[in-house]
């Protein structure tokens, strides 16, 4: 099988005792599978990309936030103006009395339960406080360590509290994105309709959609189909379901429709698709089929 890199702590961190190192990848281009021996908090700023964690893909954008941890293996891959920051963390590093594991969310809980989206504000919000771990972190004197700690703790704890926020997006600049990911939301077989959306909140669709596509990298519509299909895969992996009702769940109110996008998508039937998957057992990195259309531009 394909091997993968592992990256080591020594090659990140500052020092042999430090918690936290802060990456910027402005931009993140594609980079090959690989686990961590640290974990890594993700936060995606702009663009997007198909990030494929533990062999499943998802198209991550703008307000996207991940828990990867070191028993996962990931990849990016068709990114588009990608640009993210990687918080890494060594647990075993971190000394400060709190309940750590029960903020940062580990291999226990399932990946779905590990990522989340935050709105522009609390984007704009937790923003200077990486800008502050950042330059800690890269310190060496005998209160970087502890001071790296405390505000590392005081910027998960933000994480979570905004986790809860992103339904429900208030005035600010990215009003608009926001307002469109909170009704596309999790929930994808819910039908989406940007002008009663706009009529609604009083927006010009017409500038909707521009400072969408400016801010993401796709269309809305682009982006729509890719979560259903995403959606349609991670279902196909991990259940039972009958493929109509995988596809109502995940958006396509006519399971033909559905099946014709996903063979045309990936060379294969949602049928096959599953087998493979499921056959594959742990162990998985990369996505096995062709991803072309997941991957271009274009088309869906
Ligand atoms: C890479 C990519 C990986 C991350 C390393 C530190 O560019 O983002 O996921 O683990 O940086
Ligand atoms: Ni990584």
């Amino acid at each position: 099988m394909m091997r993968s890199l592992t990256l080591k702590r020594s090659d990140y961190f500052t020092g042999a005792a430090h918690p936290v190192a802060v990456e910027h990848r402005y931009p993140q281009d594609i980079f090959p599978l690989h686990s961590h021996d640290f974990d890594e908090i993700v936060i995606v700023w702009r663009g997007n990309g198909l990030h494929i964690w533990n062999g499943l893909p998802y198209r991550i954008t703008y307000g996207d936030v991940l828990y990867v941890t070191q028993q996962d293996k990931h990849y990016y891959q068709s990114v588009e103006n990608l640009e993210l920051v990687n918080i890494l963390f060594c647990r075993d590093r971190l000394r400060l009395g709190t309940d750590w594991n029960s903020l940062l969310p580990g291999i226990e809980t399932h990946q779905e339960s590990r990522s989340w989206r935050l709105t522009g504000e609390s984007l704009a919000l937790i923003h200077p406080h990486i800008e502050r771990l950042a330059g800690e972190c890269s310190r060496k004197d005998l209160f970087s360590l502890r001071l790296t700690e405390s505000i590392f703790l005081e910027l998960v704890l933000l994480l979570m509290r905004h986790r809860y926020q992103a339904n429900k997006p208030a005035s600010h600049a990215r009003r608009d994105i926001d307002l469109v990911m909170a009704a596309l939301g999790s929930n994808m077989s819910e039908r989406f309709e940007l002008e009663s959306l706009c009529v609604q909140h009083q927006l010009s669709p017409r500038s909707v959609r521009d400072t969408f596509k400016q801010v993401t990298g796709m269309t809305i519509s682009r982006y729509q189909m890719q979560r259903r299909l995403c959606h349609a895969i991670n279902l196909l992996s991990s259940s039972e379901l009958p493929i109509s009702e995988v596809a109502s769940i995940s958006g396509f109110s006519d399971s033909n429709y559905f099946s014709v996008i996903f063979q045309k998508t990936f060379n294969q039937s949602p049928s096959h698709c599953r087998r493979v998957l499921q056959e594959r057992g742990t162990g998985r990195g990369h996505f096995p089929f062709s991803d072309h259309l997941l991957s271009s531009g274009d088309n869906v």
